[in-house]
């Protein structure tokens, strides 16, 4: 006998920063929700992404949520760069303290999300085969979190272990004696390469593109400054809110055409020095003049020539595109883990990976023998955790098959056909280039703004329009397109997943993108219909 479908006023995907903070705000209306989360445990992106050394990019004090401003007066951030674990345990506490478990389901993946255009529902099945019924339903199932596993011949015949970074084991790995391979040089793999190689025997890097990578400049925070800081929180979240991605990346006001040799020299060393995303503010023009980009990057160079001994090594270390083009990355001993005489370096760069064996990885002629190789090869990023739900709308119109020239949304919030869904920090929003938290806090008061106009003007749904839908991807690829973004293959692009459509998917400019929904929301959901019956 069938499971009865338990009746819901939102049902909410996943349980990283987005779900947990969604399940508190819908309490706050009133709302029958429940999370529904594959991982047994919270964290979404954080949950997974337990490999060595995997700690964030943005100020653990910045990277936090506002909403309340007693929690962030009581929870003490160790390190200038949360790790992992660390992230993980204030998440635990948020949960705790709002008393949200009871509303969280772990160890249940949502497997298919379809719309019943005649009672106007959301019925959610799940892989443990429990049925909802759901007047919204909100994906909170984060950007980077459907793995990128390469599909290289023989990969399922190596004889040892096979990790991906974004799939970690939770009782963690012992490298100690073993050869290992990194595949990969994002992010992932420059935090990971220098603890890895600490404990393997020998560790070899195979490397395809090399990364722009910047000292993080991580140590632990005194405790001065973390009473500097919320002291006066509220200027910090507002100087936040006035940047894309760290608490202050104001560039100069000078462009790098107007400024001296020595005037640019002296900014790149300031920032430097500074460490990770604060290069973003160096130049107004960074991400627009390919001239001022090239300074910078060969700025960069200059410093890896500088920290790799061997000349050979150091050249297929630099980097070679353009800088901010793919997310700079923030690494700690990254350059002279290379110096070490247990890592070596292999570059893929013109001859890719040729298989896998049961021993190890050939490329060419030259087989690499290894005990466990590592996956750091990133994410079906922003679309791929939808596309593994089977969302279907009105028509029966499939997710996958609206999207399949590449995402159509309005504001990342919503998509044509899908009445009552949100995405948050979905495709189309600024999300993944800004500090995470502040964008999802500001997708779910959106949201949850948007249900109580609907609840105080007794409707019943809101879907995005046509128009808008049209007007805000046009302005996306606009935007975007007037940037030397769009000019590597980075996975805003979409293009590290083989056969994705190359669209650049998130907004860049998060305070004119929150002015926008302010005006929206202003305007009683312009761009968005809204509907008694
Ligand atoms: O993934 P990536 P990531 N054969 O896609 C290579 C966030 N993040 O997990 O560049 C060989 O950046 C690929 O090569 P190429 C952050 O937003 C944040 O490292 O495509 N190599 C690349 O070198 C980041 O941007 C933090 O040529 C293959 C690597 O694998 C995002 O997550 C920490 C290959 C993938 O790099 C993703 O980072 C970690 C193949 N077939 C992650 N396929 C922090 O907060 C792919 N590669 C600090």
């Amino acid at each position: 006998m069938p499971a009865p479908i338990k009746e819901l006023d939102t049902v909410i995907i996943g349980s990283g920063f987005s779900g947990v903070y969604m399940l508190h705000a819908a309490r706050q209306l009133g709302l029958n929700a429940r999370v529904l989360e594959a991982g047994s445990g919270p964290g979404g992106t954080w949950f997974w992404n337990r490999y060595p050394g995997a700690r964030c990019d943005i100020e653990s004090m910045q990277y936090s949520y506002q909403f309340d401003k007693d929690l962030q007066q009581e929870w003490e951030w160790s390190e200038r760069y949360a790790a992992q674990p660390e992230i993980l345990a204030y998440i635990d506490h948020v949960i705790e303290r709002f008393d949200l478990a009871d509303d969280i389901q772990f160890d249940t993946r949502v497997t298919s999300a379809i719309f019943d255009e005649i009672n106007g529902r959301w019925i959610v099945e799940t892989s443990t085969g429990e049925k909802f019924s759901s007047k919204f339903c909100i994906m909170a199932t984060g950007c980077l979190s459907a793995a990128n596993m390469p599909d290289i011949k023989g990969r399922e015949t190596f004889s040892g272990p096979v990790y991906h970074t974004g799939e970690w084991p939770p009782e963690g790995v012992d490298f100690s004696g073993l050869k290992v391979a990194v595949v990969g040089t994002g992010s992932s793999a420059i935090q990971t390469i220098p603890l890895v190689a600490e404990q393997a025997d020998q560790l070899t890097v195979f490397q395809r593109t090399p990364a722009f990578t910047v000292p993080a400049r991580n140590r632990a925070l005194t405790q001065s400054e973390k009473d500097n800081v919320k002291a006066d929180y509220d200027t910090y979240r507002a100087l936040g809110k006035s940047q894309d991605v760290a608490w202050d990346t104001t560039p100069n006001e000078k462009a790098a055409s107007e400024m001296s040799d020595a005037e640019i020299l002296a900014e790149c060393e300031r920032r430097w020095e500074k460490g990770a995303l604060y290069w973003y503010g160096a130049f107004p023009d960074l991400l627009i003049d390919q001239k001022t980009n090239d300074i910078v990057a060969e700025f960069v160079r200059g410093k890896v020539r500088a920290m790799v001994t061997d000349p050979k090594v150091a050249d297929i270390l630099a980097p070679h595109s353009v800088f901010g083009c793919k997310r700079v990355c923030a690494d700690t001993n990254y350059y002279a883990t290379y110096n070490r005489d247990n890592v070596s370096l292999v570059d893929i760069s013109s001859r890719p990976i040729d298989e896998i064996t049961s021993d190890g990885i050939r490329v060419d002629e030259t087989l690499y023998e290894f005990d466990a190789i590592i996956f750091a090869t990133g994410f079906d990023a922003m679309t791929g955790s939808l596309n593994k739900i089977d969302i279907r709308g009105r028509d029966g119109l499939t997710l996958k098959d609206k999207w399949a020239a590449g995402p159509r949304t309005y504001l990342g919030l919503q998509t044509v056909g899908f009445p009552n869904m949100f995405t948050i920090s979905g495709p189309g929003s600024p999300s993944v280039l800004t500090c995470m938290v502040t964008s999802i806090e500001q997708h779910v008061e959106f949201i949850r703004d948007a249900i109580a106009y609907l609840q105080e003007h007794n409707l019943k749904y809101i879907e995005a329009t046509a128009e808008a839908e049209d007007a805000w991807v046009e302005h996306v690829n606009e935007v975007a397109g007037s940037t030397l973004l769009i000019n590597c293959n980075s996975w805003y692009l979409g293009a590290n997943v083989p056969g994705k459509p190359r669209v650049f998917m998130p907004y860049l400019g998060f305070p004119a993108y929150a002015a926008k929904c302010e005006e929206v929301a202003q305007q009683g959901y312009e761009g968005f219909a809204l509907g008694a019956t």
